[in-house]
């Protein structure tokens, strides 16, 4: 029997998979969010799940660290996707990509006037996409979290992160102005594995889609 293995990360993700889990007739045999396991069995002698940061997912996939992985349209879209199908979106963990500003900041004239724009983000490669395509001048910087701080200490006029209900914008006195991406996790496929192992994973994508109602 090959053995296949699931990468997803703690917290959103994992919580939001679990009921998917359920569905499809895997249970973990750890609780990922109070284990200290990085490979957790699950009642399936054939598969196991590693857990792994939210943003490394797609590399873990990528370079076949794991068959299968679970993670969101941003991590993907920042990762770039080589290597990898992404046949199934779970529609669990949504939120919007969005660029946010300090209220009262007009961000509307500053794109009119073709000024530059300092914007803070961890997601670097969907920033520039964005304003390059816009035709807007960007002074880059990259952060690793908490990017709602960097307007309001001055670091940075814009930032690009996700907004679910909006409360971490409004708590700290910023606007949501443009979206650049609606969010989901998807279900991602190492492109390998999935040539020399489909028996054993096609059913299991196709489990998943059914379980997410595709
Ligand atoms: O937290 P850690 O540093 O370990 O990693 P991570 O932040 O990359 O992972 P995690 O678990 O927080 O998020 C995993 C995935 O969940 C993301 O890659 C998204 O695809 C998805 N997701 C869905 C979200 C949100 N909704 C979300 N709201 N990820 C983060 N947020 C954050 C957002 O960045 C902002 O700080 O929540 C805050 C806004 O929430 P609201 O409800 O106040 O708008
Ligand atoms: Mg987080």
């Amino acid at each position: 029997m090959a053995s296949i293995s699931i990468a997803l990360s703690k917290g959103r993700i994992f919580d939001e998979t679990a009921p998917l889990l359920a569905r499809v007739g895997i249970q973990p045999r750890d609780n990922p969010e109070t284990s200290r396991k990085l490979v957790i069995a699950t009642n399936r002698r054939d598969l196991r799940l590693v857990v792994v940061r939210a943003a490394d997912t797609p590399t873990y996939v990528q370079h076949g660290g794991a068959d299968l992985g679970i993670a969101g349209r941003d991590v993907l879209a920042e990762h770039g996707g080589e290597g990898l199908y992404q046949p199934v979106d779970l529609r669990i963990a949504k939120c919007r990509m969005m660029v946010a500003v300090r209220k009262g900041f007009d961000y509307e004239a500053v794109v009119r006037r073709g000024a530059r724009l300092r914007v803070a983000t961890k997601y670097v490669n969907i920033a520039r996409g964005h304003f390059a395509a816009k035709g807007v001048h960007i002074d880059l910087i990259r952060l690793y979290g908490s990017m709602e701080l960097a307007p309001l200490v001055g670091l940075a006029d814009a930032i690009v992160d996700l907004v679910s209900t909006g409360k971490t914008l409004r708590a700290n006195g910023l606007v949501a102005v443009e979206e650049i991406m609606p969010v989901s996790a998807r279900l991602i496929v190492n492109q390998a594995a999935l040539k020399t192992k489909r028996a054993e994973l096609q059913p299991l994508i196709d489990a998943f889609a059914q379980a997410a109602g595709r």
